[in-house]
């Protein structure tokens, strides 16, 4: 006689698969979907350059409306006070120093030319390449001048644009006076205008690449000299040194806001094209477009050029680490997902990788980033965690701790404090009054700079 069968209860069983079924589907289903990322950076573009930051005078109607249907930043900072220090930090989320201190200002063309990003050093690009992305670089690149440091060696599949600091904006030719127009490792000249090629190209890769996720970074050249708008002639031929004439054909520079003016319309329009084409293409829903600038304007050049870009209501310009340097104009735009609005959050340059990585799905886990991941204030409003910030250019230290800014001579000889909440525009000096508070963020000024050092030695050649 067999034994009685024991009692069965309902299993639970059944029930957890099809729930664990569904999650992993559900996951499954937001692995294969991740959104598009399109990061567009301007180049010397002021705080107070665009309409939706208080310019009177530009016309910038696309980029008002991609402010006005998505966040604009007010508390938005570049890495550096120049080009490729800011370029370092929005590729890799860490400070431009860990690379060394040739980041410190922008790589010459002449003196660094054989410098540039280590390629050991772990791009977006290379991330997202990992995880499925087609990865497009248009624009200008100013972290190498060998092909075998191009963007095409940091994870990009493919790379049209400029690699140096400025290129002529018709006849393409850089500083130095050579050809300076690459498809992808090769020189390849191309007729027209900087800003216009640059825009199709983009617009050829989103097409190419629609039915998959992509990564757009289109860093471009506008509104850095040589001030050219599409109307302005060419300048620089091949074989000269344009070091001492590197400006363009400016009649009167004394008023050099004409031919700038003309190029911020012309990179609004790239901007309008840009979404556009997303919008047409049913992809808007599942992009995010961020647009922001890799260091302050120019207001003035050497002894003649003079209104050129406008940093609003912030001191200093290019170059300086007082807030003009470095706050720059940001804008993060996704329907449906972002709600518009304005927000005087403290945000970096080095958010932008933390920030992609996490909708790409990526685990970060231990990676040594010196950024933080930008989503919670995005999608949903919520406060990002306290933190300070730090610059350091070839003469100056700066650093950000809540509302209170350092600005130190990197010679020792002066240290200034500012309240930003109390005096925005950094007038007063309050280092005599608060020698306490002066004393802490110099010492973790030391503290941070000597990280940086110490991790710039695991990166030499
Ligand atoms: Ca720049």
């Amino acid at each position: 006689m067999l034994p009685p069968l024991p009692s069965v209860k309902p299993s639970p069983l059944p029930v957890l698969r099809f729930v664990v079924v569904f999650l992993l589907a559900a996951a499954g289903f937001a692995r294969a979907e991740p959104p598009n990322l399109v990061l567009i950076v301007a180049d010397d573009l002021g705080y107070g350059d665009l309409g939706c930051y208080g310019n009177e005078s530009n016309e910038t109607p696309h980029l008002d409306a991609l402010a006005a249907n998505g966040l604009r930043l007010t508390d938005f900072h570049s890495g550096g006070a120049m080009c490729s220090p800011t370029r370092a930090s929005i590729l890799t989320g860490r400070y431009p120093q860990t690379y060394g201190e040739q980041f410190d200002g922008a790589l010459s063309g002449t003196a660094q030319r054989e410098e540039g990003l280590p390629l050991a050093a772990v791009t977006i690009a290379e991330l997202l390449h990992d995880r499925g992305y087609a990865t497009g670089c248009f624009g200008k690149w100013h972290l190498g001048y060998q092909p075998d440091l191009f963007p095409t060696r940091q994870g990009f599949d493919v790379f049209r644009g400029l690699a140096s600091g400025d290129g002529d904006y018709h006849s393409h030719i850089d500083r130095s006076g050579n050809p300076d127009w690459w498809s992808d490792e090769a020189l390849s000249p191309e007729e027209g205008y900087t800003t216009d090629l640059l825009t199709r190209h983009a617009v050829a890769f989103i097409e190419a690449n629609r039915d998959r996720p992509f990564f757009l970074y289109l860093p471009h050249l506008a509104i850095h000299f040589p001030w050219q708008g599409p109307d302005d002639p060419p300048h620089r031929r091949i074989g000269k040194s344009w070091q001492e004439d590197k400006w363009g054909i400016i009649p009167d520079p004394g008023n050099v806001a004409p031919h700038v003016k003309a190029m911020i319309e012309s990179l609004d329009a790239s901007v309008g094209t840009i979404v556009d084409l997303l919008r047409r293409h049913g992809l808007e829903r599942n992009t995010l477009v961020v647009f922001t600038s890799d260091n302050g304007g120019y207001l003035t050049y050497g002894k003649h050029f003079r209104n050129i870009s406008s940093n609003g209501p912030w001191r200093g310009q290019k170059t300086e680490v007082y807030e003009g340097g470095h706050r720059v104009p940001t804008i993060a735009s996704w329907p449906g997902r972002i709600e518009p609005g304005v927000t005087d959050a403290l945000a970096h340059t080095n958010d932008l990788f933390p920030t992609f990585a996490a909708l790409a799905g990526a685990r970060l886990g231990e990676a040594p980033l010196d950024g933080t991941d930008l989503g919670p204030l995005l999608f949903s409003g919520k406060p990002l965690p306290d933190r300070p910030l730090f610059w350091r250019s070839r003469t100056h230290a700066a650093m950000r701790e809540g509302p209170w800014k350092l600005v130190a001579n990197r010679n020792g000889k002066s240290a200034e404090l500012f309240h930003l909440g109390n005096d925005p525009g950094e007038t007063s000096d309050l280092s005599r009054e608060h020698p306490d508070r002066l004393r802490k963020m110099q010492a973790a000024w030391d503290q941070w700079n000597r990280r940086m050092n110490q991790t710039a030695e695991t990166f030499l050649p």
